[in-house]
């Protein structure tokens, strides 16, 4: 892609709206708007002040097309970091494409999927971690992802990063002062206390890669599965998260056959919830294949809710669902004792004894349920980031960048550890350099690029 061309797109949704935007931008983005719309006071496009709104008429050929209002926005200071013009429009379907139509004609050029935001980023407006939360503000589902990925487009992450980014340059420098002048002390840091420097860095390296359990949680939310014997209640605990009646709920056991998926938002956490066939042994050849099913599922997700009628004693189905739930690691299984309105059975030992994380719920009356997102944000939130205050990644590439980024670091601990000379351990603190670069775009090829901006919208 070519930059510098003048490129123009519908920055509003396809359909139907009170208004559109067609948005324009390039170095000649100000002289193609002025050939397609004709404002009706003084003031020319050309000469209106950066952010000052002039109201026209769109032209194509001589025809009028439609009214609205054009405002320009001067390099630097637009979204683009180009100049930019952008056309409020009527927004009917035809009237918004004729008015794009106007504006191509007159010269610009059909922009692809996000190409304001990456021109934005090649401009320098904003980091590769920013333009990824832009991508996320928009996909947010919850308003935990929203505040999450809001943070990070106004550089909450990405400061973070540059912080730990300049400090390494500086320690990488006295390292190199070290290695050409050992004699003298020339560099910002002592020698002595190189080591200790690049044990900080390490540390706040990992704490920052720590914080992906909690920002996937978030954003790309929890498999969780609700699993457990027939009737103790799977469906009315699924309805409940979900807060609708998405399942059907009935007496009769083995209701519940299909997966049923939902996601909801749980406190801060995002829960990729499954609601399953209740296990037990059957005849039926439909309800096997839903057993099975729930079985495949409950054992690849990573939060198992195992739901048991706590009004009834243990059956020899809820030892089955017991025997198969053994092997998953305790911070995986929450043990949900449901139908706490009724009176007690004899079923808690047992599962007590079988679960770390047990929770007296009822799906009937919501009780038990406040208890059950505190539990689940202890486990998946670090019982209690701030996901307000706290830099936090939820990307699987900066995850991975961060990673290498302490890889290397811990590889110049090491190197250092066993007597290698500094310029080896210089060698592995640019590696974290690079790869820590590669976060905010600084050092990441075209190709990681092109496929950041492909999820993208036209228009963005
Ligand atoms: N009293 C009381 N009854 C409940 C509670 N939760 C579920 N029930 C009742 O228990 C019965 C079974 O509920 P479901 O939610 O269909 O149970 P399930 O585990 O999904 O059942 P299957 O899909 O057949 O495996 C229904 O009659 C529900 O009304 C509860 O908390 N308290
Ligand atoms: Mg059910």
């Amino acid at each position: 892609m070519v930059y510098g061309n003048t490129v123009a797109a519908v920055s509003t949704p396809y359909g139907k709206g009170g208004i559109a935007v067609i948005r324009i931008t390039g170095d000649r983005a100000v002289e193609t708007a002025s050939r397609c719309f004709r404002p009706f006071g003084p003031f020319q496009l050309s000469d209106a002040p950066s952010g000052k709104t002039v109201y026209g008429e769109v032209i194509e050929d001589g025809n009028v097309i439609d009214d609205g209002i054009a405002v320009v926005f001067r390099a630097p200071r637009s979204y683009t970091g180009e100049d930019t013009v952008e056309i409020s429009c009527h927004g009917g379907i035809l009237v918004t494409r004729n008015v794009l139509a106007a504006v191509l004609s007159a010269g610009a050029d059909p922009a692809g999927p996000g190409e304001f935001t990456r021109r934005a980023f090649v401009s320098g407006k904003l980091s590769l971690t920013e333009a990824e939360a832009i991508a996320d503000i928009i996909d947010a589902r919850t308003d935990s992802m929203l505040r999450l990925s809001r943070q990070n487009a106004s550089g909450r992450l990405s400061g973070r990063i540059e912080e730990i980014y300049q400090g390494i340059v500086q320690l990488i420098a006295s390292v190199y002062a070290l290695i050409d002048y050992p004699e003298e002390d020339l560099s910002d840091i002592p020698a002595g206390k190189i080591r200790e420097e690049i044990e900080r860095f390490h540390g706040e390296i990992t704490g920052l890669l720590t914080t992906y359990r909690a920002g996937r949680a978030i954003v790309s939310g929890v498999e969780t599965t609700i699993c457990g014997r027939t009737n103790v209640g799977k469906s009315s605990v699924y309805n409940r998260l979900v807060g609708t009646d998405r399942a059907i709920v009935s007496d009769v056991e083995g209701t519940t056959r299909d997966l049923l998926y939902e996601t909801v938002e749980f406190g801060n956490v995002t829960l990729n919830l499954c609601d399953t066939a209740g296990i037990r042994d059957s005849d039926d050849t439909v309800e096997k294949i839903g057993i099975e099913r729930a079985a495949e599922r409950a054992l690849s997700s990573e939060l198992l809710l195992a739901v048991f009628d706590g009004s009834d004693n243990l059956t020899d189905d809820d030892e089955l669902v017991i025997g198969k739930l053994a092997g998953i690691p305790q911070e995986r299984k929450i043990a949900l004792i449901n139908k706490c309105d009724m009176k007690p059975g004899a079923c808690r030992e047992k599962i007590k004894k079988a679960f770390m994380h047990t929770v007296e719920i009822s799906a009937r009356t919501g009780e038990g349920f406040d208890r059950l997102r505190s539990v689940i944000g202890d486990i998946y939130l670090e019982g209690g980031i701030n996901v307000d205050e706290t830099p936090i990644i939820y990307n699987a590439r900066q995850y991975a960048a961060v990673k290498k980024a302490a890889e290397s670091i811990k590889n110049a601990m090491d190197a250092l550890e066993s007597g290698f000379s500094p310029d080896v351990v210089s060698v592995d603190l640019e590696l974290a350099l690079e790869a820590l670069g590669e976060c905010d775009g600084r050092s990441v090829s075209e190709d990681v690029v092109e496929s950041i901006f492909s999820r993208f919208c036209v228009g963005k």
